[in-house]
């Protein structure tokens, strides 16, 4: 991928790019639960976005989607969305320089192995991946944790989309073999060592394409504060769901509209799934771990209701195959991948059988991805 988008560049621009790579991620456990000031447990995987740039002495950006076969040029005056795929760009460079960096215009060239519409944030990677080549360009001193909150930013804004840090921070900050326990209040975070030899991470794509702008992802959100509005009536302390305690929570049950009461019941446990998963992992539990899974898929599906038929089935179908230590779906929902921990030795059987039995009811074979954590963002040449 580096030496074909080198010369995808070469072939364009006539001139030699500096290439940074920007990779998606996972979570493993702690879902929806950024923007509610939880923690997360993420991990950068081996597929990544890759961003060839130049400067190119004008006000301009030049850009090639080599994956769409489209090009598109903007000029850096622009501070509102245009259109798709390249409100990310846009948004990026009207961010960085909201924030008083000066840029000029580049030549860019993007391409990149991350499923589109898969839940393996491609989109926060190509953020992650553009604005770290315009830092490193112009010297703009910006922290990645600073990148994050600009991709962050980006989504809000440019694209209509209210999520949380997660995904933009493990595309920025991840490290070979470990996942990242991610406080979303305080943004301290810690690695973990994910360093189980026998174990592989399994992504089945459901195939049906999710994409958070136009779901009811922001609507998640606002439910979730609702609650906290409530809540805070009794318990005035009470910032955001991470401080609100199961027994607060049932306590107040009758004064919260029953859905609303839903959606803060998963947030609230699954606060307590994250700390015993992180345990868990610490002490080389999978067992333990993978039960945790399940039932954050139970309960992302039945209280949350972010999940879909598909997921459902996949989650499901690898609870019943032999050497599967947990699946649950991944990410904000509404299509996208499942997550299952399965045994190096039975990935096999695994996926044969999870295709077969998803190509029996819905008439399509769903890809799989064995995926290894990688690093964060950087420069590949
Ligand atoms: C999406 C969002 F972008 C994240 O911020 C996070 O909320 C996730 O859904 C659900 O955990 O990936």
């Amino acid at each position: 991928m580096l030496k074909k988008i080198q010369q995808a560049f070469r072939e364009r621009f006539n001139k030699e790019p500096l290439v940074i790579g920007a990779p998606g991620r996972v979570n493993l456990i702690g879902e929806h639960t950024d923007y509610n000031e939880g923690f997360v447990l993420p991990g950068a995987v081996d597929k990544r976005i890759y961003v060839a740039i130049a400067p190119n002495e004008t006000n301009t950006v030049n850009v090639f989607a080599s994956q769409f076969n489209e090009s598109y040029s903007f000029s850096l005056d622009i501070t509102g969305p245009q259109k798709g795929w390249m409100n990310y760009l846009l948004g990026v460079s009207y961010h960085i320089q909201k924030q008083g960096k000066k840029i000029g215009g580049v030549d860019l060239v993007i391409d990149g192995d991350i499923p589109v519409g898969a839940g393996m944030s491609s989109s926060a990677a190509l953020c992650s991946g553009y604005g770290f080549a315009l830092n490193e360009l112009f010297q703009l001193g910006l922290s990645r944790m600073e990148l994050a909150f600009i991709g962050q930013k980006t989504e809000h804004t440019f694209v209509g989309v209210k999520c949380g840090i997660m995904d933009q921070f493990a595309s920025l900050h991840g490290k070979k073999g470990h996942v990242m326990k991610l406080d979303c209040r305080s943004l301290e975070y810690e690695y973990i060592p994910f360093d189980f030899p026998a174990y592989k991470i399994v992504l089945v794509n459901s195939m049906v394409s999710h994409s958070l702008a136009g779901s009811e992802y922001n609507v998640r959100r606002q439910q979730c504060e609702e609650g906290v509005a409530i809540l805070q009536k009794h318990y005035p302390e009470i910032k955001s769901l991470r401080d609100v305690e199961p027994a607060q929570l049932l306590q107040h049950q009758a004064e919260l509209p029953p859905v609303v009461f839903d959606r803060c019941s998963f947030i609230v446990y699954e606060k307590e799934r994250l700390l015993a998963g992180c345990d868990a992992l610490k002490k080389n539990d999978l067992t333990t771990f993978g039960k945790l899974m399940f039932a954050t898929h139970e309960g992302l599906s039945k209280k949350y209701s972010v999940s879909c038929t598909e997921l459902d089935f996949l989650a499901e179908c690898a609870q019943h195959i032999t050497g599967v230590a947990g699946a649950r779906m991944m990410g904000g929902g509404f299509g996208g991948c499942t997550i299952n921990i399965v045994q190096a030795d039975a990935v096999d059987v695994f996926t044969k059988k999870i295709q077969a039995a998803f190509n029996g009811l819905f008439k399509i074979t769903p890809e799989v991805y064995v995926t290894q954590i990688e690093e964060g963002t950087n420069i590949l040449s």
